[in-house]
């Protein structure tokens, strides 16, 4: 299609949200939100989601007729990181593939946070024609390039079939949510569970030696204006959101500009609940006060360890003397607390496994989720460790799931001792429970529970 007035052509672009895991509960796929707000009216875009077409006929009739010149797939998960009971989604993401060529000429431009740790792999495997690593912003540069027959490999994070040395650099042009509160995913959100999700931030600045997000998002904050942000929120909360998930790595990685985000929240009138991750460093004096009066409800930490030595190892930014000052601070202020636990890296071992877990006999009142065994990405420090200790050679396909081995502790002796130690306690959940989420969430989603309701494990 050509725009009369202006000679140029307008493409017609269609977002899919490939991500169909429901644990803990769907997730509203934020990151197509972006992709479509540098998009523009420029383009003629459509974002759907497969959450909401539990149909693959109604996919293709749909494909069909919309007719898009590009399809761009997102590729958030690449498996549930468990490692008993793994699985990988990449079958389905081939089906999905297969599905779109049969049903359009379009060409297939694959991005999402899954596809940044392995994008050569998801472009091979998926055969893909591109690929946008990182910040998908980039989509209508890569448009305007293959409109003007100009070198798209030019453009950073950019992969083609033969492109495939890759350029990380984070996207410096300006950066738009576009939110359709009419889209019918929205209403799929509103009926199960009623969150919606919301971004603060890119970047986080702390190194942890297994994380994958400084390579995501890269390593130095970018914030968005804190008015700005709250009139977002505000835009879903008059969208009928029950609750607001920031999805930042961590929220309070600046306590400065997460307290002005708050203080913002007030001035616009945001009175819905929200919460999302939280390091647990020491917060300023009445830190966590100020958010509770600003709606925060759910602080959940990504605390790993209690015992430093793990701490030191994992390269955390905080040590467990400063977990307990945290988790108080949040305890005061009346806050739902979940603590993350990420258990098996370099220097676990019985002694250091049975700290973490009579520590956490101390955290009073907060849910505790065990993630037993540490998955090796790429780009971080605990890849070079594990290269170092032989775990894995140079060159390695670790896109199937490798975790890494303490030498101290295995996995299944971790596993028994935390459920042995757990005792039944409802409010020790190993892996994102997903037992337990399978079972007890849509019920309650379905009788209009609203939010992550982990709390209602708290004893
Ligand atoms: C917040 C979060 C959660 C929250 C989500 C809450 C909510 N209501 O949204 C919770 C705690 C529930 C959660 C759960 C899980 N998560 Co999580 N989560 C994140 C986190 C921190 C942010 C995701 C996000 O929303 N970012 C903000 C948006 C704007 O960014 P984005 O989606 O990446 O989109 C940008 C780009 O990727 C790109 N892009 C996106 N789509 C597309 C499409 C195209 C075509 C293009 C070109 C570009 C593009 O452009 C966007 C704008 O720049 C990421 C880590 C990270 N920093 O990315 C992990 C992450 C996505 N999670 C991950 C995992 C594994 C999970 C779980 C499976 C863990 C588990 N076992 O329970 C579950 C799955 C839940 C589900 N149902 O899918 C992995 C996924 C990769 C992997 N290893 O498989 C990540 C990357 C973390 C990691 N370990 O590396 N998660
Ligand atoms: S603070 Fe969280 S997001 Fe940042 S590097 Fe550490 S684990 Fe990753």
């Amino acid at each position: 299609m050509t725009c009369i007035a202006c000679f140029i052509s307008i493409m017609k672009v269609l977002l899919i949200s490939a991500n169909t895991l429901r644990v803990p509960y769907p997730v509203y796929p934020l990151g197509l939100d972006y992709v479509a707000g540098c998009l523009g009216s420029r383009h003629q875009t459509k974002i759907i989601d497969l959450n909401d077409f539990s149909s693959p006929e109604f996919l293709e009739a749909m494909i069909r007729d919309f007719s898009p010149d590009f399809v761009g797939v997102s590729i958030r998960n690449i498996d549930n990181t468990e490692v008993i009971n793994c699985r990988s989604f990449l079958p389905e993401y081939e089906n999905l593939v297969h599905l779109i060529r049969k049903n359009s000429k379009a060409r297939i431009i694959l991005g999402g946070s899954g596809f940044t740790i392995f994008p050569v792999e998801f472009m091979q495997v998926l055969d893909a024609d591109y690929g946008i690593v990182g910040e998908g912003e980039r989509f209508s540069l890569l448009l305007d390039a293959l409109e003007k027959n100009a070198d798209v490999s030019k453009i950073p994070g950019v992969l083609t079939k033969e492109k495939t040395e890759i350029v990380y650099e984070p996207y410096e042009g300006v950066i738009r949510r576009y939110f359709d509160p009419e889209n019918r995913l929205i209403h799929f959100y509103l009926a199960y569970g009623g969150m919606l999700n919301l971004q603060t931030k890119r970047g986080c600045p702390f190194h942890c030696s297994y994380c994958t997000y400084p390579h995501i998002e890269g390593g130095r904050m970018r914030f968005d204006e804190p008015s700005e942000i709250a009139k977002n929120a505000r835009k879903l909360q008059d969208a009928g959101a029950k609750y607001i998930f920031i999805t930042d790595s961590a929220f309070n990685a600046s306590y400065e500009h997460s307290a002005q985000v708050a203080k913002a929240f007030i001035q616009e009138g945001i009175s819905i609940p929200w919460g999302g991750f939280f390091a647990p460093t020491i917060p300023p004096v009445d830190y966590f006060k100020r958010l509770a009066e600003a709606g925060l409800t759910h602080v959940e930490f990504g605390t790993e360890s209690l015992s430093d030595v793990v701490l030191t190892n994992l390269r955390k930014p905080f040590s467990s003397s400063d977990v307990f000052a945290a988790h108080q601070e949040a305890l005061d202020a009346g806050l739902h607390i979940a603590h993350y636990f990420l258990l098996g890296g370099p220097g676990e071992n019985k002694e250091t496994l049975q700290t973490t877990l009579t520590g956490i006999d101390k955290l009073g009142r907060a849910v505790f989720f065990f993630f037993c065994g540490v998955r090796i990405y790429p780009h971080t420090a605990l890849y070079d460790v594990a290269l170092k200790e032989g775990q894995i050679f140079k060159g390695q396909n670790i896109l199937p799931p490798v975790f890494y081995r303490s030498q101290g502790i295995a996995v299944d002796e971790i596993m028994r001792t935390v459920e042995q130690h757990a005792n039944g306690r409802l409010n020790w959940l190993i892996g994102a429970g997903e037992a337990k989420a399978t079972r007890i969430l849509p019920k309650l989603y379905r009788r209009g529970f609203t939010g992550p309701l982990w709390e209602y494990l708290i004893q």
